[in-house]
């Protein structure tokens, strides 16, 4: 469970780290997973889906920049998203029955896993209350400036959410225009294998690109909670694959 510092932290910065919230071998399972997952999908991806789901920095080889739903696909990745420590600090976090609305593994392959621009969940998933979401992102590898870790805006889900834009044929690449998202600061949140690091739908955040010799995994997985609707999302999401628990 959470104490009052924490939760007050996460009120005040709109992120919170915690460490050691799951065992070595339940990280081991899911990163074994992914990695098989990655491997069947990576061969069966269309131009379309390779354009989207390929990593583009990494030149040398065919390396996945991410997939999406694990949660709802993959048992390995539900179960990390049903571990009762977690699904009790998420409530704590943004009230009772939490439900996980979307879900992803972010790769950032060692030796240019690319970077992910300024954004905010709540501009993708338009929920009804902006409190009512909150993404829990666990750490498969130690993450570290180094291989490209979270940054996030300190206070800014207090703030409103920002108008997004999206690169050129990137149309899922939402992202906060540069010359906004040069005027806020951000910090760093390093988080070790089997830490999460949570962070408020407001919250701006970003991550750098890889450059160390290490890969950088993570699932990053999207809870509202029961109250919770997306009312003005920014793309589709289908109601089909929320995971109740
Ligand atoms: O893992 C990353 O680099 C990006 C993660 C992210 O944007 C998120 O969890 O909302």
């Amino acid at each position: 469970m959470l104490n009052q510092e924490q939760l007050q932290s996460y009120r005040d910065h709109g992120h919170l780290t915690v460490e050691a919230v799951f065992a070595a071998d339940d990280i081991l399972t899911a990163v074994a997973d992914a990695e098989d997952w990655a491997e069947a999908e990576i061969a069966q991806l269309d131009a379309d889906g390779r354009a989207w789901y390929v990593e583009g920095a990494v030149k040398d080889r065919a390396v996945l920049r991410k997939l999406d739903n694990p949660v709802y696909l993959r048992p390995a990745f539900c179960a990390l998203a049903s571990n009762e420590a977690l699904l009790a600090m998420v409530a704590q976090l943004i009230g009772a029955e939490p439900q996980a609305f979307f879900s992803q593994i972010f790769f950032k392959a060692p030796g240019g896993g690319g970077p992910k621009p300024v954004h905010q969940d709540n501009f993708y998933f338009g929920p009804n209350d902006p409190d009512s979401m909150v993404t829990a992102w666990i750490a498969l590898d130690d993450a570290d400036v180094e291989n490209g870790c979270l940054f996030f805006g300190e206070g800014t889900n207090l703030g409103p959410v920002i108008p997004h834009t999206s690169p050129a044929g990137e149309p899922f690449n939402l992202l906060i225009p540069d010359e906004v998202a040069r005027g806020y600061e951000m910090t760093a949140a390093p988080v070790r294998r089997g830490g999460v690091s949570f962070h408020h739908g407001n919250t701006l955040h970003q991550s750098s690109d890889n450059q160390s010799s290490r890969p950088r995994r993570a699932c990053a997985i999207h809870y509202g909670n029961g109250g919770t609707s997306l009312v003005t999302p920014a793309l589709i999401y289908d109601r089909a694959v929320v995971v109740k628990f």
